[in-house]
């Protein structure tokens, strides 16, 4: 045929026949689309990196220079085609603000085309997903480093790709925070929530009522010494997520799972008195004065510290679990909480019991955390404009155990396995919720049983890989048993980097 003969022709052009081929199926999330060439480039000792931008730039020549040992020359500014070329131009207008071409030629090296930073970014998490896992190692490593030739087209399919951290049950680092979103960034993860306060800790510094921190943080779940974050701790880890390409969104969790504040101050209590320090791990017993003034007055000036140390867009007030509100109450502080967002020029953020006090104000996002696949005012509040971020728990949550044995964990949502955090569409799972109606995914870690980055590690590997695949990847590319296989992948990176994932029987690990 014609096409037959225009083929062999391009063949016979090319140098060495090259066969129809296909990528290795290792790339987590799984890109839109990818078109294997068949042939390989092998990184030379010599190899270069030029960068349009300085972050990603640096960000890559760490790790390669680490594992490879070779020296790997940056320059920044008119990335040119050469050994690595990272470049904000030329990209196809698909690629978006978090898309990114990849580009590997025997002849013309890596080339990373993007429209933004973040672009660039997310393909150089693939470009490490080509390479061999040991790339990921901090000492230097044999290689190889060889990878598969052709073109990898990708961006997301939800622009909110979340991991929530709860460092009020037990208190967490700045450093072991920055560890999780450098994890977390192999994935595409573009929002880190961090659940800052709650019955058992209050974590960050807040100037107008000092004494939230350094009593209210005392402790933490079991009795421990707890801690809290200073405002300058919790801006240089807003400033790490963010050379990550990852928006940071706090959470001050009210009315209920306040016990820390209401014990720092007895102000705050509608009988006046402070209750103990909390630190068991019951839910729901405690409750802001939702009658008194100067309830308000905290809200505002709490939120307005933290409006101003937060670039991103989102306030999180929580608003989940408040059985010892009054429904009536309930609705008088949430919608008072929201008004106060607003006026600080952030958008709400809230888990979807917000709903239950009818449509939060335009731009908000509201967290689903159920086990069903019904919530009612969720999807009013939904058909009014309401965005939902999707957290189901008997899928996305991060603190249940994989099976009846795992140490670490709860059950109340069930068992999560490998195969239950990935098999749900997040675009179509809630009765009267539609995928337009839907900004994203998130998977929420609680620390009830969690105490160090090895059970951080543990609970979120290998699952916060699924749920990000299922925020990034189109729906087309779903697939159980290709993706076990691609997770599977991932084991010798981890291993690399020192991360203490589970096993899950359900994964071939190599
Ligand atoms: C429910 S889910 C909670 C948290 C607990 C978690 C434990 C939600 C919005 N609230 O307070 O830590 O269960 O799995």
């Amino acid at each position: 045929t014609a096409l037959g003969l225009v083929c062999a022709g391009l063949g016979a052009g090319a140098g060495p026949a090259v066969a129809a081929s296909t990528f290795p199926n290792v790339v987590v999330p799984a890109p839109v689309s990818e078109t294997a060439d068949g042939t390989t480039f092998t990184l030379p000792a010599t190899a270069t990196i030029t960068s349009d931008d300085a972050n990603t730039g640096g960000y890559l020549a760490g790790i390669l220079r680490a594992s490879t040992g070779y020296a790997l020359p940056l320059t920044v500014g008119a990335a040119s085609p050469g050994t690595i070329a990272l470049s904000l131009s030329g990209a196809p207008a698909s690629v978006g603000a978090e898309g990114y071409q990849l580009t590997v030629s025997t002849s013309g090296g890596v080339l990373i085309q993007a429209q933004q930073a973040a672009g660039l970014f997310h393909g150089v998490q693939t470009l490490l997903q080509l390479l061999p896992g040991s790339v990921m190692s901090p000492t230097v490593q044999p290689g190889p480093w060889t990878l598969p030739g052709g073109t990898i087209l990708d961006h997301p399919r939800f622009g909110y790709r979340g991991a929530m951290l709860d460092i009020a049950r037990h208190f967490f680092t700045p450093a072991q925070v920055e560890r999780y979103i450098d994890e977390l960034a192999l994935y595409k993860v573009n929002y880190l929530h961090l659940h800052l306060s709650d019955d058992q800790g209050w974590r960050i510094a807040v100037n107008s009522w000092p004494d939230l921190a350094t009593y209210g943080g005392s402790t933490e779940v079991g009795g421990g010494t707890g801690g809290y974050w200073t405002q300058a701790d919790y801006s240089a880890v807003v400033a790490y997520a963010a050379s990550r390409y990852m928006t940071v969104v706090p959470e001050i969790d009210m009315p209920g799972h306040t016990n820390a504040a209401l014990a720092s101050y007895a102000s705050l209590n509608c009988n006046g008195v402070a209750p103990a320090l909390y630190t068991g791990t019951n839910v729901g017993f405690s409750s802001l004065c939702v009658s008194l003034p100067l309830t308000y007055t905290f809200v505002d000036q709490v939120l307005g510290e933290l409006a101003a140390l937060t670039p991103g867009p989102y306030l999180h007030i929580g608003g989940d679990e408040a059985s010892s509100t009054s429904a009536s109450d309930y609705a008088t502080f949430i919608g008072k909480a929201e008004a106060i967002v607003t006026a600080h020029g952030k958008s709400v953020m809230g888990w979807h019991d917000i709903t239950n006090a009818g449509t939060p104000p335009a731009g908000a996002q509201a967290q689903f955390w159920g086990t069903t696949t019904s919530a009612p005012n969720l999807a009013a509040a939904a058909a009014n404009g309401t965005e939902v971020v999707m957290s189901p728990a008997n899928h996305a949550y991060l603190d249940m155990k994989y099976t009846r044995k795992t140490r670490l964990g709860q059950t109340w949502a069930g068992l999560v396995d490998v195969d239950t955090a990935y098999g749900w569409d997040p675009g179509n799972y809630l009765t009267g919720v539609s995928g337009s109606q839907v900004a994203g995914v998130e998977g929420p870690l609680w620390t009830e049983t969690i105490v160090t980055s090895a059970d951080i590690d543990y609970m979120a590997f290998p699952r916060l890989p699924a749920l990000a695949e299922l925020g990034w990847s189109p729906w087309s590319t779903h697939d159980q048993t290709a993706f076990t296989a691609r997770l599977g992948a991932q084991g010798p990176r981890w291993k690399a980097m020192g991360v203490n994932y589970y096993h899950s029987t359900q994964v071939s690990w190599p």
